[in-house]
């Protein structure tokens, strides 16, 4: 989760292109490190079996499974290159994004709240968000991916992903036990891999406010959970770091990439986009154009075939624009940018969703010693936690971002409320909050949505809000199930330019009501008998604001739209719900196209995401080599 940061939303959003001269990229490719593992454009072959479109953090777990085979060629384009700065290994680079390896764009003014923008958060790196991410290692609870499978998704629930969980991870039994017991620090390696390429583990350090939160949250009504991840990640539990033994990132460049990249097989070229899938007349996608990163529009561009599917991997951002440009989306804004029509998807760019984080403060006048300020006042524990690290790699610096979630369902949040606010959710009208853009099946596909959102908000099994806490006392409420959804846009004037990102974060006042049910949720959490010996304090929304039309102004100025889980936009559900891929991943109206990135979630997940983007990532994977078996022989039409 990342560390609110307002000042990059004020970005321009026009994207700064990183102009590289012929001189400068030679030099870059002169690199011997680096001409190990990516391809010189020179090299490129004209064809190959596969191509991956963006090598993120899916798009290089697919590459890796598919070039397990010898006999199958895999290409991998990616936008950026790699990030060889050794201190993003470190935990502590879990809370400081490199700009330079994200997109800089912002979004649209949101109405929501109050015509502020909001920081977009999307990687451009080799890895992708996994190579700047906040290494909160945490998976949703098993009602979260029933959802998907209830829209339609066979194989898609909670039993169908566990195995993809297991496969992309391997747990490590924490280093330092005496944290463990003293943090009373629980899991049930059952429900990891043994032997995947993710390291997963619980760093040397808890704070010990830590062990009072958990226990005022018992006294509010949260039970502590044995294991989060086993499909249990409601209520109060510890959440694992994608951190291994030696206190390290473990990612999915050094954990997918580089145990792969001599393969002779596997192909990664850096610092080129792809602007546009090809089709046949058929509608087979059977090439892409891609072209030098920081050339001009109109500037050369080079044609690589795929013989056996073009998977795509661009992220929540790019994957719906790479459609867009490609002819695959909304007819009327195809029309409008002059693109010819290749399949009328108009879901492509819709169903945004995201986390969006009320910030919520709070001081505690008698906190316990240490606590997470204590390194900011105390010059000699600031000392100790840097020797610590250096000399130990334990300590607060062996925390990326914080260890533990509260993800309280709205039963628990607001019992004697939450009814009334199912009641208002269904009632409304759907089409009047959601984009002017959604067709009759958009809305429809919404409408299922609501039936199951509004089965969620519930459920006592299923979170609405995360309050992520690990001894602080003030946090970001996120809002896990949101009714609003956002629009990725092509520009229609220019289609290189970066798209229009609106999340339309609290469009619908449902949201609204969720939020505030949280903020008095968290007062309630911070009134419980055992938090009094911290002294707690409210600063905001501040104790004089109570009632509903206070606490509504205050999300407006609080709330932003992103904890960086973008996600939905291509999303997989039947097409007459407005679905984009089917759940075998495969675009609609056209063959040899997949997606197998973020953009197919169809409900955000109550969680952080990078878990389950492996796992998605590590079926697609076997989806694809699945039907390239069963098809093997057939004869491309072209
Ligand atoms: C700052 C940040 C902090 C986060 N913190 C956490 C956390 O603590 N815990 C957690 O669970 N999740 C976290 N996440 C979320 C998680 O990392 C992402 O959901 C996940 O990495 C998305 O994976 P992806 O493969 O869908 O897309 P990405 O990993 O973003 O990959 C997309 C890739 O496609 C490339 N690309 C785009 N367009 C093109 C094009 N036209 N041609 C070629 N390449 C292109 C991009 O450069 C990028 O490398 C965080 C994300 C970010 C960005
Ligand atoms: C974003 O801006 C930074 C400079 O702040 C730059 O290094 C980076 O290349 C830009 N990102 C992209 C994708 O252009
Ligand atoms: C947001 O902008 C719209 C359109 O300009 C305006 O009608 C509205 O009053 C603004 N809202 C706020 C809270 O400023
Ligand atoms: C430790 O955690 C488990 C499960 O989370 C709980 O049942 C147990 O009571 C806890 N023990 C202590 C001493 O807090
Ligand atoms: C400052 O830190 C040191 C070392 O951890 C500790 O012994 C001391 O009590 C702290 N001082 C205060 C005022 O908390
Ligand atoms: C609440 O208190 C703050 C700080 O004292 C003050 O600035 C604000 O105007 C008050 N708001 C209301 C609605 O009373
Ligand atoms: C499909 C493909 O490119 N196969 C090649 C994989 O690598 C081996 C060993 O270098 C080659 O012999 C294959 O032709």
């Amino acid at each position: 989760m990342p560390r609110t940061n307002i000042s990059r939303g004020l970005l321009a959003v026009v994207i700064h292109l990183l102009v590289l001269s012929r001189a400068s990229y030679g030099n870059y490719l002169g690199n011997d490190e680096l001409m190990r593992r990516q391809i010189d454009p020179g090299a490129l072959k004209t064809a190959y079996d596969y191509i991956v479109v963006g090598g993120g953090q899916s798009g290089l777990v697919i590459a890796n499974r598919l070039s397990e085979d010898p006999t199958k060629s895999v290409l991998v384009v990616e936008y950026g290159t790699f990030d060889d700065n050794p201190g993003q290994l470190e935990p502590s680079s879990g809370t400081k994004y490199p700009a330079k390896d994200l997109f800089n764009v912002t979004s649209v003014p949101q109405p929501g709240i109050g015509n502020r923008t909001s920081t977009v958060y999307a990687a451009s790196v080799v890895g992708g968000g996994s190579t700047i991410n906040g290494m909160f290692f945490e998976r949703g609870s098993a009602e979260d991916y029933d959802n998907w499978e209830k829209l339609g998704n066979d194989g898609w629930g909670f039993t169908g992903l566990l195995p993809y969980f297991k496969k992309s991870t391997r747990f490590n039994t924490p280093i330092d036990p005496v944290v463990v017991a003293y943090g009373n620090i629980t899991w049930d390696p059952r429900v990891y891999g043994t032997d995947g390429p993710i390291q997963v583990t619980y760093p040397p350090w808890v704070w010990p406010g830590t062990k009072i939160q958990f226990k005022a949250f018992n006294e509010v009504g949260v039970p502590t959970q044995f294991e989060g991840a086993a499909g249990k990640s409601y209520n109060a539990f510890w959440v694992p770091t994608n951190v291994d033994p030696t206190g390290r990132r473990s990612y999915a460049r050094n954990q997918y990439f580089d145990p792969a990249k001599s393969r002779p097989n596997l192909s990664l070229l850096v610092n080129y986009r792809v602007n546009e899938v090809l089709f046949s007349r058929a509608k087979h996608a059977h090439s892409v154009r891609i072209q030098a990163r920081g050339t001009p529009n109109g500037a050369p561009t080079i044609t690589v075939s795929a013989n056996t599917e073009i998977v795509l991997c661009a992220g929540w951002l790019h994957t719906p624009h790479i459609l867009q440009r490609s002819g695959i989306g909304p007819k009327a804004l195809l029309t409008a940018a002059g693109i010819p029509i290749i399949s009328d998807l108009p879901g492509v760019g819709s169903n945004l969703q995201d986390h969006g984080p009320a910030f919520i403060q709070f001081t505690y006048k008698t906190d316990v010693f240490p606590n997470p300020t204590s390194a900011q006042t105390n010059a000699t524990f600031a000392a100790w936690v840097q020797q610590e690290w250096t000399q130990h790699r334990k300590g607060p610096l062996s925390v990326p971002t914080g260890n533990n979630a509260g993800t309280i369902p709205l039963t628990t949040m607001n019992p004697t409320g939450y009814q009334a606010i199912v009641a208002k959710a269904l009632a409304q009208t759907p089409a009047t909050y959601l984009p002017k853009t959604y067709t009759a099946e958009q809305l429809a596909g919404f409408v299922e949505q609501r039936k199951i959102l509004a089965a969620s908000y519930r459920s006592p099994t299923n979170g609405i809000f995360e309050i992520p806490f690990s001894g602080s006392a003030s946090t970001a409420l996120c809002l896990e199930k949101p009714m609003s959804r956002g629009t990725v846009t092509l520009q229609t004037s220019d289609r290189y330019a970066e798209p229009s990102i609106d999340f339309n974060t609290n469009i619908n006042p449902v949201d609204v009501d969720l939020t505030i049910s949280a903020a008095r949720f968290y007062r309630t959490w911070m009134a419980a008998p055992s938090m009094q010996q911290l002294g707690p304090a409210e600063l905001s929304p501040g104790t004089n604001l109570t009632t509903d039309a206070q606490l509504s102004t205050w999300v407006s100025s609080s709330m932003s739209s992103s904890t960086a889980h973008s996600c939905c936009t291509a999303a997989m559900m039947p097409q007459n719900l407005g679905g984009v891929v089917s759940p075998d991943l495969l675009v609609y109206g056209v063959t040899r196209l997949s997606v197998g990135d973020i953009s197919v979630i169809p409900l955000i997940p109550a969680t952080h995401t990078c878990s389950t983007v492996y796992a998605i990532a590590e079926k697609a994977a076997d989806l694809i080599k699945a039907r390239a078996e069963a098809s093997a022989g057939d004869t491309i039409q072209r």
